[in-house]
Protein backbone atom coordinates (compact mmCIF):
# COMPACT_ATOMS: atom_id res chain seq x y z
CA UNK A 1 0.00 0.00 0.00
CA UNK A 2 1.22 3.33 -0.94
CA UNK A 3 1.74 5.41 2.32
CA UNK A 4 2.75 9.10 2.44
CA UNK A 5 4.03 10.30 6.32
CA UNK A 6 3.51 13.65 7.06
CA UNK A 7 6.11 15.46 9.01
CA UNK A 8 8.64 12.49 7.67
CA UNK A 9 11.35 14.74 9.38
CA UNK A 10 10.15 15.36 12.56
CA UNK A 11 9.74 13.29 16.11
CA UNK A 12 7.75 10.53 14.96
CA UNK A 13 7.77 11.13 11.00
CA UNK A 14 11.13 10.32 11.19
CA UNK A 15 11.25 7.08 13.02
CA UNK A 16 8.85 5.58 10.63
CA UNK A 17 10.66 2.83 8.65
CA UNK A 18 8.36 3.22 5.35
CA UNK A 19 6.59 5.16 3.52
CA UNK A 20 6.68 8.28 0.89
CA UNK A 21 7.66 11.33 3.10
CA UNK A 22 6.67 14.66 1.45
CA UNK A 23 9.22 17.40 2.39
CA UNK A 24 7.25 20.76 4.39
CA UNK A 25 9.70 23.11 2.60
CA UNK A 26 7.73 21.79 -0.63
CA UNK A 27 4.00 21.53 0.48
CA UNK A 28 2.51 23.98 3.26
CA UNK A 29 0.27 21.52 4.55
CA UNK A 30 -2.20 24.69 6.17
CA UNK A 31 -2.70 25.51 2.30
CA UNK A 32 -5.41 23.45 1.05
CA UNK A 33 -3.75 23.82 -2.55
CA UNK A 34 -1.10 22.62 -1.44
CA UNK A 35 -2.47 19.43 -0.07
CA UNK A 36 -4.32 18.79 -3.24
CA UNK A 37 -0.70 19.50 -5.25
CA UNK A 38 1.03 17.02 -3.13
CA UNK A 39 -1.95 14.52 -3.51
CA UNK A 40 -2.00 14.43 -6.85
CA UNK A 41 2.13 14.08 -6.21
CA UNK A 42 2.06 11.16 -4.33
CA UNK A 43 -1.10 9.51 -5.08
CA UNK A 44 -1.22 7.80 -1.20
CA UNK A 45 -3.89 4.96 -0.31
CA UNK A 46 -2.73 5.51 3.36
CA UNK A 47 -1.63 8.58 5.32
CA UNK A 48 -0.11 8.88 8.25
CA UNK A 49 -0.51 12.43 9.21
CA UNK A 50 2.39 13.60 12.41
CA UNK A 51 2.53 16.77 10.64
CA UNK A 52 1.82 19.46 13.49
CA UNK A 53 2.71 22.58 14.76
CA UNK A 54 3.44 21.46 18.79
CA UNK A 55 5.30 22.80 21.42
CA UNK A 56 5.82 22.83 25.11
CA UNK A 57 3.65 24.84 27.92
CA UNK A 58 5.56 27.86 27.16
CA UNK A 59 4.90 27.85 23.66
CA UNK A 60 1.70 27.05 23.81
CA UNK A 61 0.75 29.85 25.95
CA UNK A 62 2.71 32.43 24.10
CA UNK A 63 1.18 31.58 20.60
CA UNK A 64 -2.00 30.30 21.28
CA UNK A 65 -3.33 31.35 18.00
CA UNK A 66 -0.47 29.92 16.06
CA UNK A 67 -0.86 26.71 17.68
CA UNK A 68 -5.24 27.27 17.11
CA UNK A 69 -4.67 28.35 13.34
CA UNK A 70 -1.72 26.04 11.87
CA UNK A 71 -3.43 22.40 12.99
CA UNK A 72 -6.72 23.45 12.75
CA UNK A 73 -5.85 24.02 8.84
CA UNK A 74 -3.65 21.58 8.56
CA UNK A 75 -5.79 18.73 9.66
CA UNK A 76 -8.90 19.74 8.19
CA UNK A 77 -7.04 20.13 4.83
CA UNK A 78 -5.81 16.50 5.06
CA UNK A 79 -9.23 15.18 6.53
CA UNK A 80 -11.07 17.00 3.28
CA UNK A 81 -8.41 15.84 0.53
CA UNK A 82 -7.63 12.37 2.02
CA UNK A 83 -11.45 11.63 1.60
CA UNK A 84 -11.78 13.56 -2.08
CA UNK A 85 -8.81 11.78 -3.08
CA UNK A 86 -10.46 8.06 -1.68
CA UNK A 87 -7.49 7.70 0.48
CA UNK A 88 -8.53 4.05 1.90
CA UNK A 89 -6.37 4.64 5.54
CA UNK A 90 -6.15 7.81 7.64
CA UNK A 91 -4.40 8.08 11.06
CA UNK A 92 -4.56 11.60 12.73
CA UNK A 93 -2.70 12.35 16.07
CA UNK A 94 -4.10 14.35 18.78
CA UNK A 95 -2.69 14.23 22.48
CA UNK A 96 -3.00 13.56 26.24
CA UNK A 97 -3.31 17.10 26.36
CA UNK A 98 -6.56 17.13 24.80
CA UNK A 99 -8.53 15.58 27.95
CA UNK A 100 -11.30 17.78 30.21
CA UNK A 101 -8.21 19.14 32.84
CA UNK A 102 -11.41 18.20 35.41
CA UNK A 103 -12.23 14.72 35.15
CA UNK A 104 -12.19 11.37 36.87
CA UNK A 105 -8.78 9.66 36.04
CA UNK A 106 -7.59 7.46 34.09
CA UNK A 107 -8.07 9.10 30.93
CA UNK A 108 -9.98 6.61 28.42
CA UNK A 109 -10.79 7.68 24.54
CA UNK A 110 -14.25 8.53 26.11
CA UNK A 111 -13.75 11.36 28.28
CA UNK A 112 -12.03 13.38 25.60
CA UNK A 113 -15.17 15.66 25.33
CA UNK A 114 -16.37 15.57 29.11
CA UNK A 115 -14.81 19.38 29.74
CA UNK A 116 -12.79 21.85 28.72
CA UNK A 117 -8.97 21.02 28.72
CA UNK A 118 -6.61 22.79 30.31
CA UNK A 119 -6.25 26.68 29.96
CA UNK A 120 -2.07 26.15 29.01
CA UNK A 121 -2.79 24.80 25.94
CA UNK A 122 -6.41 24.81 25.65
CA UNK A 123 -6.53 26.60 21.77
CA UNK A 124 -4.02 23.71 20.46
CA UNK A 125 -6.60 21.04 22.53
CA UNK A 126 -9.23 22.09 20.96
CA UNK A 127 -8.06 22.18 17.46
CA UNK A 128 -6.64 18.54 17.98
CA UNK A 129 -10.31 17.70 19.51
CA UNK A 130 -11.10 19.06 16.23
CA UNK A 131 -9.13 16.20 14.08
CA UNK A 132 -11.04 13.98 15.75
CA UNK A 133 -14.56 15.37 15.67
CA UNK A 134 -14.12 15.65 11.61
CA UNK A 135 -12.99 12.30 11.43
CA UNK A 136 -15.82 10.98 13.09
CA UNK A 137 -18.10 13.38 10.73
CA UNK A 138 -16.62 12.10 7.70
CA UNK A 139 -16.49 8.23 8.75
CA UNK A 140 -20.40 8.93 9.45
CA UNK A 141 -21.41 10.99 6.02
CA UNK A 142 -19.07 9.35 3.65
CA UNK A 143 -18.04 6.50 5.08
CA UNK A 144 -14.77 6.58 5.32
CA UNK A 145 -12.79 4.52 7.81
CA UNK A 146 -10.06 7.30 9.48
CA UNK A 147 -9.01 6.92 12.67
CA UNK A 148 -7.26 9.09 15.13
CA UNK A 149 -4.65 7.89 18.00
CA UNK A 150 -3.49 9.89 21.12
CA UNK A 151 -0.10 9.59 22.68
CA UNK A 152 1.28 10.89 25.58
CA UNK A 153 3.96 13.13 25.86
CA UNK A 154 6.30 12.36 22.83
CA UNK A 155 10.33 12.60 23.08
CA UNK A 156 12.88 11.29 21.21
CA UNK A 157 15.98 12.00 19.41
CA UNK A 158 14.76 14.09 16.24
CA UNK A 159 12.59 16.54 18.61
CA UNK A 160 13.24 20.50 18.61
CA UNK A 161 15.08 21.65 21.37
CA UNK A 162 14.51 25.12 21.90
CA UNK A 163 14.92 26.43 24.76
CA UNK A 164 11.67 28.25 25.37
CA UNK A 165 9.34 26.60 23.10
CA UNK A 166 10.37 23.35 23.11
CA UNK A 167 8.66 20.26 25.27
CA UNK A 168 10.12 19.73 28.63
CA UNK A 169 12.57 16.57 27.73
CA UNK A 170 14.02 18.49 24.75
CA UNK A 171 14.17 21.53 26.90
CA UNK A 172 15.79 20.24 29.80
CA UNK A 173 18.43 18.11 27.54
CA UNK A 174 19.64 21.20 26.12
CA UNK A 175 19.57 23.35 29.15
CA UNK A 176 21.37 20.70 31.15
CA UNK A 177 24.09 20.53 28.57
CA UNK A 178 24.47 24.41 28.30
CA UNK A 179 24.55 24.64 32.46
CA UNK A 180 27.29 22.09 32.17
CA UNK A 181 29.20 23.45 29.31
CA UNK A 182 29.20 26.81 31.13
CA UNK A 183 29.52 25.66 34.47
CA UNK A 184 26.61 26.84 35.79
CA UNK A 185 23.03 25.92 37.94
CA UNK A 186 20.00 24.24 36.38
CA UNK A 187 17.16 26.42 36.36
CA UNK A 188 13.71 24.19 36.05
CA UNK A 189 10.46 25.46 35.03
CA UNK A 190 7.70 25.05 37.82
CA UNK A 191 7.60 22.76 41.01
CA UNK A 192 8.67 20.11 39.33
CA UNK A 193 5.61 18.37 41.11
CA UNK A 194 3.27 17.86 38.30
CA UNK A 195 3.13 13.98 36.52
CA UNK A 196 3.51 13.47 33.19
CA UNK A 197 3.60 10.01 31.07
CA UNK A 198 6.41 10.02 28.73
CA UNK A 199 6.38 7.73 25.32
CA UNK A 200 9.63 7.13 23.08
CA UNK A 201 9.09 8.44 19.82
CA UNK A 202 10.52 5.21 17.97
CA UNK A 203 7.56 2.96 20.12
CA UNK A 204 4.72 5.66 19.03
CA UNK A 205 5.98 5.14 15.35
CA UNK A 206 6.28 1.24 15.73
CA UNK A 207 2.47 1.22 17.51
CA UNK A 208 1.22 3.66 14.96
CA UNK A 209 2.45 0.56 11.86
CA UNK A 210 0.90 -2.00 13.73
CA UNK A 211 -2.42 0.02 14.21
CA UNK A 212 -2.23 0.95 10.49
CA UNK A 213 -2.21 -3.12 9.86
CA UNK A 214 -4.44 -4.35 12.60
CA UNK A 215 -6.92 -2.03 13.76
CA UNK A 216 -10.45 -2.10 11.93
CA UNK A 217 -12.47 0.55 13.34
CA UNK A 218 -12.92 4.50 14.02
CA UNK A 219 -12.48 5.19 17.67
CA UNK A 220 -9.75 6.98 19.13
CA UNK A 221 -6.69 4.84 19.93
CA UNK A 222 -4.64 6.26 23.44
CA UNK A 223 -0.89 5.43 23.15
CA UNK A 224 0.85 5.40 26.13
CA UNK A 225 2.81 3.73 29.20
CA UNK A 226 0.17 4.76 31.29
CA UNK A 227 3.40 4.67 33.58
CA UNK A 228 3.45 8.31 35.66
CA UNK A 229 6.46 9.97 36.53
CA UNK A 230 6.98 13.81 38.41
CA UNK A 231 8.86 16.53 36.24
CA UNK A 232 11.40 16.67 39.39
CA UNK A 233 12.49 13.20 38.46
CA UNK A 234 13.14 13.47 34.72
CA UNK A 235 15.37 16.39 35.87
CA UNK A 236 17.10 14.20 38.30
CA UNK A 237 17.16 11.19 35.17
CA UNK A 238 18.64 13.68 32.70
CA UNK A 239 21.12 15.25 35.44
CA UNK A 240 22.29 11.84 36.03
CA UNK A 241 22.81 10.73 32.49
CA UNK A 242 24.93 14.08 31.86
CA UNK A 243 26.70 13.29 35.53
CA UNK A 244 25.75 17.22 36.42
CA UNK A 245 26.21 17.75 39.80
CA UNK A 246 25.44 21.73 39.65
CA UNK A 247 22.68 22.97 42.03
CA UNK A 248 19.21 22.47 40.55
CA UNK A 249 16.53 25.93 41.00
CA UNK A 250 12.94 25.31 40.35
CA UNK A 251 11.84 28.57 39.04
CA UNK A 252 7.89 28.37 39.98
CA UNK A 253 7.46 31.95 38.47
CA UNK A 254 7.05 29.88 35.14
CA UNK A 255 3.89 27.61 34.81
CA UNK A 256 3.60 24.16 35.64
CA UNK A 257 0.71 23.30 33.52
CA UNK A 258 -1.49 20.70 33.73
CA UNK A 259 -0.79 18.91 36.83
CA UNK A 260 -1.11 15.33 35.67
CA UNK A 261 -2.90 13.67 32.50
CA UNK A 262 -2.88 9.76 33.93
CA UNK A 263 -4.09 7.38 31.07
CA UNK A 264 -5.37 3.92 30.42
CA UNK A 265 -4.04 1.91 27.91
CA UNK A 266 -6.12 -1.14 27.90
CA UNK A 267 -8.02 -0.35 24.69
CA UNK A 268 -4.72 0.38 22.80
CA UNK A 269 -3.21 -3.52 24.50
CA UNK A 270 -6.16 -5.01 23.03
CA UNK A 271 -5.90 -4.12 19.89
CA UNK A 272 -1.87 -4.65 19.60
CA UNK A 273 -1.38 -7.19 22.39
CA UNK A 274 1.34 -6.32 25.08
CA UNK A 275 3.92 -4.03 23.69
CA UNK A 276 7.93 -3.72 25.11
CA UNK A 277 7.74 0.09 25.63
CA UNK A 278 11.58 1.54 25.58
CA UNK A 279 12.39 2.16 29.54
CA UNK A 280 12.64 6.18 30.07
CA UNK A 281 16.17 5.68 31.77
CA UNK A 282 17.34 3.83 27.71
CA UNK A 283 14.86 6.58 25.91
CA UNK A 284 16.60 9.58 27.70
CA UNK A 285 19.81 7.98 27.28
CA UNK A 286 19.67 7.62 23.48
CA UNK A 287 18.00 11.02 23.11
CA UNK A 288 20.60 12.53 24.90
CA UNK A 289 23.69 10.30 22.94
CA UNK A 290 21.96 11.95 19.73
CA UNK A 291 21.69 15.29 20.84
CA UNK A 292 25.29 15.67 21.91
CA UNK A 293 26.78 14.30 18.91
CA UNK A 294 24.53 16.14 16.59
CA UNK A 295 24.24 19.53 18.40
CA UNK A 296 25.37 21.93 15.45
CA UNK A 297 22.49 20.34 13.20
CA UNK A 298 19.76 19.28 15.34
CA UNK A 299 16.37 21.84 15.68
CA UNK A 300 17.28 24.00 18.59
O1 LIG B 1 6.22 19.26 27.71
P1 LIG B 1 5.66 20.41 28.47
O2 LIG B 1 6.20 21.76 28.17
O3 LIG B 1 4.11 20.54 28.25
O4 LIG B 1 5.85 20.08 30.03
P2 LIG B 1 2.86 19.82 28.93
C1 LIG B 1 5.57 21.10 30.93
C2 LIG B 1 5.92 20.65 32.33
O5 LIG B 1 7.35 20.55 32.45
C3 LIG B 1 5.47 21.73 33.28
C4 LIG B 1 7.81 21.55 33.37
O6 LIG B 1 5.18 21.16 34.54
C5 LIG B 1 6.71 22.61 33.37
O7 LIG B 1 6.75 23.37 34.58
N1 LIG B 1 9.10 22.11 32.92
C6 LIG B 1 10.18 22.25 33.71
C7 LIG B 1 9.37 22.57 31.68
N2 LIG B 1 11.19 22.83 33.01
C8 LIG B 1 10.70 23.04 31.74
C9 LIG B 1 11.27 23.60 30.57
O8 LIG B 1 12.43 24.06 30.54
N3 LIG B 1 10.50 23.62 29.45
C10 LIG B 1 9.22 23.13 29.45
N4 LIG B 1 8.51 23.15 28.30
N5 LIG B 1 8.62 22.61 30.56
C11 LIG B 1 2.09 19.84 26.49
C12 LIG B 1 1.13 20.65 25.67
O9 LIG B 1 1.75 20.06 27.84
O10 LIG B 1 1.96 18.46 26.27
C13 LIG B 1 1.36 20.35 24.22
O11 LIG B 1 1.34 22.02 25.94
C14 LIG B 1 1.38 18.88 23.97
O12 LIG B 1 0.34 20.95 23.50
C15 LIG B 1 2.30 18.17 24.92
O13 LIG B 1 0.10 18.36 24.10
C16 LIG B 1 2.24 16.68 24.72
O14 LIG B 1 3.09 18.36 29.10
O15 LIG B 1 2.47 20.61 30.14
Amino acid sequence: MRVLVTGGSGLIGSEMKYGLKPRSKDYDLTSIVDVYRMMLDYKPEAIIHTAARVGGVGANMNYPADFCRDNLFMNSNIIDVAYRYGVKKLICYLSTCVFPDDVIYPLNEDKIHLGPPHFSNAPYAYAKRMADTMIQAYNKQYNTAYFSVIPTNVYGPNDNYHLENAHVIPALIHKVYLAKQNNTDLVVWGSGKPLREFIFSRDVAQITSLLLEKYEHTKPVIISTSYEVSIKEIVETICDIFNFKNRIIFDTSKPDGQYRKPSDNSYLKQIIGDFQFTSLRDGLQETITHFEKNYNTIRK
